[in-house]
């Protein structure tokens, strides 16, 4: 999920330009302003820490994010890494977050800790489920 800064500072294409650029193939994806109910789902794992309110309030009132769901090998540990850790400072190398991000809160992006939940997150943010790209539509393209 592209968060409000990435959103307002113009990552939006560089962002998926990366993933596409791992062949990671795009099964969702929508710009939306985000209900407090659905942010406070999403952080409920952080709802005793500190900075729970804080986070759920930038989400809510900090302007539309992009949900996406990625697919492809070992996606949901590349796309970690290519994110880098919670605090920009903390990133040693390039990532999406040492380069773009501000500080802990606008951190550009999330991306799912792991497989299991991706798919808690997939069917809180894409209740209509994924998109199915048509296998007929493949075979079609690598004809040329
Ligand atoms: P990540 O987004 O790297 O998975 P997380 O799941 O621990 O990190 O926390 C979710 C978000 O909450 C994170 O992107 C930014 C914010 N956050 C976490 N810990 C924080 C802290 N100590 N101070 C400020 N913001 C924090
Ligand atoms: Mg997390």
């Amino acid at each position: 999920m592209i968060k409000p800064d990435g959103v307002q500072t113009r990552l939006i294409p560089e962002i998926i330009n990366r993933f596409e650029e791992k062949h990671f193939s795009l099964k969702g994806m929508k710009l939306m302003s985000v209900e407090r109910g659905l942010a406070e789902k999403h952080y409920e794992d952080l709802s005793g820490e500190h900075v729970f309110r804080r986070l759920v309030d930038y989400i809510v009132s900090s302007g539309p994010v992009v949900a996406m769901i990625w697919e492809g090998k070992n996606v949901v540990e590349t796309v970690r890494e290519m994110i880098g850790p919670t605090r920009p400072s903390d990133c040693e190398y390039a990532t999406i977050r040492g380069e773009f991000g501000i500080d802990k809160i606008r951190n550009v992006i999330h991306g799912s800790d792991s497989v299991e939940i991706a798919n808690k997150e997939i069917a809180l943010w894409f209740p209509e489920g994924p998109v199915h790209w048509d296998k007929k539509i493949n075979n079609y393209w690598n004809k040329f």
